[in-house]
């Protein structure tokens, strides 16, 4: 394992496992954590061998947001503009996620709040152990919930449902989570990093290309009509149909074994 010091890098198999790693802070993003994120993330979308991504937390939290004590107005000695760290840090980084092309698993094993909740759902399929729980405690210390919440929470949970949360700063359990549809599933505390090193390994070896363009038309579904969706499908099916996974996919299914997608890479 490369260890850096607030993220971890572990490349297990083809699976680039990423452990925010300030656990005396409940993982809460600093400079330097946000640096060696985006570095991390660099790594694994830069390495061929990588097929998908697991994003976690090391401790008892998966990650508290915003450091706050590097936001204290007794130590401060002008405001910090929040607008342009939004910019810098906290917008690339969910960005990032929603647009690599390797699927990214997340493992909530903990609380997620504020950013953290950001940072989580910007994943592609999240799991979490029963015991997490989810906040946008935002609204206890005058700020508005940011980093795409209030883009993605209503769009998968609803608006009422996302006011609920944002106004309150209530947590949300994580089968609560899961059964509104926040989540993809609530899981054992035990089991969580089995099962979600299962997910990030079973999608390493599926066809990359292929879920790559599955993830951003989903993505891009919210802001389409019906005929752009089909459009859009119309385009990615016509690419995926050229290529070597379709062909292996297929392959597979008429010689009843299972498809051998590195296979069909190697052969690319
Ligand atoms: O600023 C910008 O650039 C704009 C961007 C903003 C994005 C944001 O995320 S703003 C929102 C910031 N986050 C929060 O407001 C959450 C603050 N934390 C909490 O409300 C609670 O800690 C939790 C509900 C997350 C967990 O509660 P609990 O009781 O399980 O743990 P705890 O005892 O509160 O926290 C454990 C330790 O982590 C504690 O340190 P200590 O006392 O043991 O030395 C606590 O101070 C520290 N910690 C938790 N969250 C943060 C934090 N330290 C700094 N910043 C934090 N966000």
């Amino acid at each position: 394992m490369a260890e850096t010091d607030t993220v971890l890098y572990e490349a297990r198999d083809a699976v680039a496992v990423l452990t925010l790693n300030r656990p005396d802070k409940l993982n809460a993003f600093n400079d330097d954590l946000h640096r060696e994120l985006r570095r991390a993330l660099d790594k694994a979308t830069d390495d061929t061998a990588i097929g998908a991504i697991l994003l976690t937390g090391a401790g008892r939290g998966f990650c508290a947001g915003q450091d706050l004590s590097a936001r204290d107005p007794n130590t401060l000695t002008s405001a910090v503009d929040l607008g342009a760290t939004l910019e810098k840090n906290y917008n690339p980084l969910v960005q990032t996620l929603r647009s690599l092309d390797k699927p990214v698993v997340c493992a909530v094993n903990g609380v997620a709040a504020g950013a953290g909740v950001s940072v989580a759902l910007a994943c592609d399929i999240v799991l979490a152990a029963m015991s997490a729980r989810f906040l946008l405690p935002f609204c206890k210390i005058g700020l508005v919930p940011d980093a795409g919440s209030t883009w993605i929470i209503p769009r998968l949970i609803g608006e009422a449902r996302a006011k609920g949360l944002a106004l309150t700063g209530e947590p949300l359990g994580a089968e609560e989570a899961a059964s509104w549809g926040l989540i993809w599933r609530a899981v054992e505390d035990a089991d969580l990093m089995d099962a979600a090193f299962a997910m990030a390994e079973r999608l390493s070896k599926g066809p990359t290309s292929a879920l790559a363009m599955t993830k951003q038309a989903i993505q891009q579904s919210s802001d389409h009509d019906f005929a752009q969706q089909l459009a859009l499908e119309r385009d990615m099916q016509r690419k995926a149909g050229l290529s070597g996974d379709y062909a292996e996919g297929v392959r597979a299914f008429l010689e009843k074994r299972p498809a051998d997608f590195r296979r069909s890479k190697k052969d690319a």
